[in-house]
């Protein structure tokens, strides 16, 4: 059942740096064209830093490690017509030979199958703002904490509720590390009051942390918190009111499930006049830069060994 594209299965069997990266942000995270060039661009990035990308998705049933351009092409151009694959869609659409794109979760899934350790999105799901009431939280946390991962992300989406998604992480074990900060970042927003568990500051760091938690045999993910840069960064005070009116239309208009998370983030877009859409394309490049290099430093280690 699953496809996986011959560069992958060479890189896979030498043990070459490979970076998975998600089709549910290209689907249902961003516009279209802007998603084709965004997911282009984040494979020529990963590239670029001496890695390989594997961008993945369910395509006609098959899991397919490692899409084609034109596939790439077509998940982004369909849009929210491709289903959105989270642990409970996975089985469904491939006994009926659908297409879907896979979220954090489902990619999750995906590297297990496969072996693959390292994993850049925008920014991983987590526990949503009015969860005392719906009780939203993303299946991107819990698998998280059962995959061997280790997932760059710029912090939580800012959307979220960020001190919850922290508690729920730690209560499933998931360490999070600030990359060259001591503050967990807020996607859109470099800076937050919330520590991180501990900070590493360069991707050797990084590679040798992995493999001591190899070595002790310690399972489950690891979240790597890498602030969008400087440059990019929205302050928070120029993005709070557009998150704030943007939950409320969710809550209003009932908004529910798996539709959450994009109407939000197309949203927060839309009152911002694409000034978050430009942030979120940033930070997911500044993600795939450091996932690649921390994949081909962690490659260098176990030649080594
Ligand atoms: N990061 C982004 N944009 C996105 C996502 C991540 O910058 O759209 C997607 C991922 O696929 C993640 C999903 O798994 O958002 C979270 O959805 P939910 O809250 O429904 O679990
Ligand atoms: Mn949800």
């Amino acid at each position: 059942m699953i496809r996986i594209h011959p560069d992958i299965k060479k890189a896979l069997k030498y043990r070459q740096p490979i970076v998975a990266l998600e089709s549910t942000i290209i689907a249902h995270g961003m516009p279209y064209p802007q998603n084709v060039e965004t997911a282009l661009n984040c494979e020529r990035i990963i590239r670029e830093n001496g890695a390989i990308p594997a961008t993945m998705a369910i395509l006609s049933g098959e899991i397919t490690v490692g899409l084609t351009i034109s596939e790439i092409e077509s998940i982004g151009l369909h849009g929210k017509e491709v289903r959105k694959i989270s642990r409970r869609d996975f089985a469904d659409v491939i006994y009926r030979k659908e297409t879907g794109a896979l979220t954090v979760a489902g990619t999750l899934m995906v590297c297990a199958m496969t072996g693959i350790r390292f994993f850049a999105t925008g920014g991983i799901g987590g526990v949503h703002r009015n969860f005392s009431e719906i009780m939203d939280v993303s299946a991107d946390l819990d698998e998280l904490a059962e995959s061997n991962v280790c997932l760059v992300s710029a912090g939580a989406k800012a959307i979220l509720d960020i001190p919850k998604t922290l508690e729920y992480l730690e209560t499933k074990g998931v360490s999070v590390i600030g990359y060259q900060t001591n503050l967990f970042p807020q996607f859109y927003t470099r800076e937050s009051s919330l520590p991180v568990d501990f900070r590493l500051d360069n991707p050797e760091a990084v590679a040798q942390y992995l493999k001591t938690k190899d070595q002790l045999e310690i399972n489950g993910g690891v979240l790597i918190a890498n602030p969008i840069p400087e440059i990019y960064s929205i302050p928070n005070e120029l993005i709070d009111d557009a998150i704030n009116k943007a939950v409320k239309e969710a809550e209003q208009t009932g908004v529910s499930g798996s539709e959450v998370t994009p109407f939000l983030l197309k949203r927060v877009s839309e009152l911002t006049d694409g000034r978050s859409l430009e942030a979120n394309r940033r930070l997911v490049y500044n993600n795939c830069e450091l996932a690649a290099k921390i994949a081909l430093e962690s490659s260098k280690l176990e030649a080594k060994r």
